[in-house]
């Protein structure tokens, strides 16, 4: 009888902390062994001379996720777990988003319809809070962190999203009295909402003039008063999608002022910059670079890849928001003249993460091996409850596990990936790494250029109370806490 229905001989193991080589035996889905010359597995993968790194965890991604102008994301939760599985991530976090006036848990419940029978890997749902109601605020949202929905996302900007400066409070304070993890999209609305009008006023609708109505500045002062406001209430938050110099120097303000706040930052804002968006009024195609906050500048990009080094930014996720180009659902929706603020926002991100990152960053040098496990994966799993059972190589964990191709000559091209997009906003990227196996809890979801994943096979993971939004102990007294 074999120990094991897999070994992965001679694995090359990186962790956020650790190098090491092994055998891993797999049983049930779950690492069981880490040992030179393990017994036979049922099924034996060679992995000599390649990295084995812990499947990544996306911890940022809009799947199926209802719109409201008319457009309809291209990816559901088949298609998105299945590019997110072809490009080396095994757990993802998109959002169960309640509408204004929706009970949180009847999104929630939604929301699991659409996931059901259809994802190939695991997944986890943050709540978007859009409506914080009393009835929200008192009972819903407690009950539905009890029940392991312990992270929720919240606007400071989109009319149809965003909450006033009070319920940003009561919000956080909510979190903080629950153990749950609060994400802080930070752009000023009215901000944004005057220079639109001015832009549109003067005729200036293209694409390219999203970058101009949201500069740095915008999400600067957002995530200052974010900053503040968790301060205030005593509770760390984590902003999302940072994407340059102004609201990275407003965290490391906050790191100096002995704050906790997270940051995310994404390959967006790595990757491309406001040129992207077209350089001319005629260039459309810049409408599929849209995303918020927009892509920046070359220098701004540095300052994101300085980040990633420094330990400004704890996660690294795709904010995967998948629009196609043509179609009447995609990004012109509302016609193909529609200006730059009625173009829906977001781009598609899941698969080519993981290898962006690694091309990019572990292969030139500028991040270690286990930075990129951390940033990519283990993390993500701390900030938002599911480690030590995801984001990591251990006995006992989730044999979740990608087995790396390095060294490799080639580009990113958007006929080589498997979500429903019809583009990638990195087409011509060269990478030098890419996952040769993807595997989610022992089940190969990724062979050597095949998908072979299973529908509905992804398990809904219920999240304990992250550690890291616990808050710092206070002494007492003083403090709005200790009456
Ligand atoms: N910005 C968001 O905040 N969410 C989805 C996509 C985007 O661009
Ligand atoms: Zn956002
Ligand atoms: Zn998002």
């Amino acid at each position: 009888m074999n120990d094991f229905d897999k070994v992965i001989r001679h694995a090359r193991c990186a962790t956020a902390a650790d190098v090491f080589e092994a055998d891993i035996g797999i049983r049930d889905g779950i690492i069981v062994a880490l040992g030179k010359g393990l017994a036979a597995g049922r099924e034996e993968i060679d992995a000599a001379g390649r990295w084995v790194l812990p499947g990544g965890i996306d911890g940022h991604c809009h799947l199926d996720q209802p719109t409201s102008d008319g457009s309809r994301m291209a990816d559901d939760f088949l298609t998105g777990t299945r590019s997110a599985a072809c490009g080396g991530t095994t757990t993802v976090f998109p959002f169960a988003l309640q509408k204004k006036g929706q009970s949180l848990r009847s999104a929630v419940d939604d929301y699991h319809r659409r996931a059901e029978g259809k994802a190939c890997i695991d997944y986890a749902f943050h709540l978007i809070v859009t409506d914080p109601s009393p009835e929200v605020l008192g009972v819903e949202l407690p009950a539905l962190i009890r029940e392991g929905y312990t992270s929720f996302k919240i606007y400071m900007t989109y009319d149809d999203l965003k909450l006033a400066d009070r319920e940003i409070i009561d919000v956080l304070a909510v979190a903080r009295e629950n153990g749950a993890m609060v994400m802080v999209h930070a752009e000023n609305a009215d901000c944004i909402a005057w220079l639109t009008e001015r832009l549109l006023a003067q005729g200036h609708t293209a694409p390219r003039y999203h970058a101009e109505a949201r500069p740095m500045l915008v999400e600067r002062e957002a995530a200052h008063r974010a900053i503040a406001y968790a301060e205030l209430v005593d509770v760390p938050i984590l902003i999302v999608h940072v994407s340059g110099r102004e609201a990275v120097e407003q965290v490391r303000w906050a790191h100096s002022h002995g704050l906790r706040i997270y940051a995310e930052t994404c390959p967006q804002y790595l990757f491309l910059t406001a040129d992207d968006l077209g350089i001319t009024d005629d260039e459309t195609h810049g409408a599929k670079c849209i995303c918020s906050p927009p892509p920046r500048d070359r220098a701004n990009q540095q300052v994101v890849w300085d980040g990633l080094e420094s330990g400004v930014f704890q996660v690294f996720s795709s904010d995967h928001a998948p629009f196609t180009f043509a179609g009447p659902e995609g990004k012109f929706a509302a016609g193909n003249d529609a200006s730059f603020d009625r173009i829906p926002n977001g781009i598609p991100g899941l698969e080519t993460r993981m290898a962006l990152l690694f091309s990019h960053g572990v292969e030139t040098g500028r991040l270690s091996i286990q930075q990129f496990v951390a940033l990519t994966a283990t993390n993500v799993a701390r900030m938002y409850g599911l480690y030590p059972r995801k984001g990591s190589i251990a006995v006992g964990a989730d044999a979740d596990l990608v087995i790396w191709d390095t060294g490799l000559d080639r580009k990113i091209r958007n006929n080589d990936l498997h979500h429903a997009v019809d583009y990638t906003p990195y087409e011509g990227i060269p990478v030098s790494a890419w996952p040769a196996n993807t595997l989610c809890r022992g089940e190969v979801v990724w062979r050597d250029g095949a998908y072979a994943g299973v529908a509905g096979r992804g398990q809904f993971l219920r999240c304990d109370l992250p550690e890291p939004a616990r808050p710092k102990p206070r002494p007492a007294g003083g403090s709005p806490w200790s009456t």
